[in-house]
């Protein structure tokens, strides 16, 4: 039996993620199990334009008591309370192999998309979203001239541990590789170097010829739910030609990523009909003088949902003792998403009434 064939039979079986060499079990035959835990609640309620309590809105005063500018399109600050700082102790260097440990220099921002508090990225009207787009380019130029990695992301929805609704996200970026690029440093190298292509330009090829995981495309870009993914609804998000990093887009491609984000986010929220929660941010080659063409430039999004807007994956037990698991597959998880409207569910025409009751 072919793994496609065992997949439909809804038999359980393992697939490789070849960006970090890790397992997931794929379980399709768990997806009726009932749910008795905890839900999470729907749809925060409207939100106004502006909201004179929030620390992001232009012109309120932020936590650290300084003030937001009367900013019009995309603004970004040095985070108030930043977890990496530009100037460290260096330390004494590796005493024992129980106790290693190493000082980081760093900085952290946070990136308002809109001075709108009540839109997210997915109800932006896509010239904003390419104003975004540009940002997190010439973020990663400035910061990637002092600091060898720069992580842009965003966590969405209160499920995600987001502490504001404003419309933001973050960029954090330091002196050293963190763990998950580190993994896919290694990984898209030695693809590179045993089949002569670009691992994630080879997986979008076969993406593109199989149709079976895409969610949506253009001439310039593709965003599938992977293979290999963990999340029950997870994407991956990348270029079709060869870019090592953001900065290597051009501007066409820049303009198709911001198009293909709309589409993306606009049938992630009409998933569930919410604001779906996320953490997504972007991986690129490593920012340390380097041409690294092993890297392709790739976002992921990681969705918690499971089956609604209130019934969340956790990722315990087995997976925090053993590895990630999932139940409804990827293939089943694509066809669901690319058969979503383009419309937001807030914008579709009202129903029509047929004068019953
Ligand atoms: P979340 O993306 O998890 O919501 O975090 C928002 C960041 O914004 C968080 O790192 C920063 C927090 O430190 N922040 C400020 O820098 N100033 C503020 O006034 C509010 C939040
Ligand atoms: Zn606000």
């Amino acid at each position: 039996m072919t793994i496609e064939a065992v997949s439909r039979a809804g038999l359980p079986h393992r697939r490789m993620n070849p960006l970090t060499g890790e397992w997931v079990l794929v379980s399709p035959q768990r997806t009726l199990r009932p749910w008795q835990g905890r839900r999470e609640s729907p749809v925060a309620g409207e939100r106004p334009a502006y909201d004179p309590s929030c620390n992001l809105c232009p012109r309120n005063r932020r936590a650290s008591g300084a003030v937001n500018p009367d900013y019009r399109e995309s603004y970004v600050f040095t985070n108030d309370f930043p977890a990496l700082l530009p100037h460290t102790e260096s330390s004494a260097g590796d005493r024992h192999p129980l106790f290693r440990s190493e000082s980081v220099p760093g900085a952290c921002r946070v990136i308002c998309y809109s001075p709108r508090h009540d839109l997210t990225l997915a109800e932006m009207e896509v010239p904003d979203i390419r104003r975004v787009v540009s940002l997190w380019s010439e973020q990663t130029e400035e910061l990637g001239r002092v600091y060898r990695w720069v992580q842009i992301f965003e966590n969405k929805g209160i499920i995600m541990g987001c502490s504001n609704p404003h419309p933001h996200g973050q960029i954090w970026a330091g002196g050293f590789l963190p763990n998950e690029p580190y993994k896919e440093d290694l990984r898209q190298r030695e693809y590179r170097s045993r089949r002569g292509a670009p691992l994630l330009q080879d997986a979008a090829g076969f993406e593109s010829a199989q149709r079976v995981r895409i969610v949506a495309e253009n001439g310039h870009w593709l965003a599938w739910v992977p293979f290999w993914a963990v999340w029950p609804f997870e994407t991956l998000l990348a270029p079709r030609e060869h870019r090592p990093r953001m900065t290597d887009l051009s501007d066409a491609e820049k303009d198709g990523l911001a198009s293909i984000l709309k589409i993306l986010l606009v049938r992630y929220d009409n998933l569930f009909e919410t604001e779906f929660p996320y953490t997504m941010g972007w991986h690129g080659a490593p920012t340390d003088g380097g041409d690294h063409p092993h890297w392709q430039v790739h976002a992921h999004f990681y969705p918690p949902l499971l089956r609604s807007a209130t019934v969340r994956k956790f990722m315990v037990g087995y997976e925090m003792l053993a590895e990630a698991q999932r139940d409804i597959t990827p293939e089943q998880a694509a066809e669901r998403l690319a058969g979503l409207p383009d419309v937001h569910w807030r914008h579709k025409p009202a129903k029509k009434h047929d004068g019953k009751p």
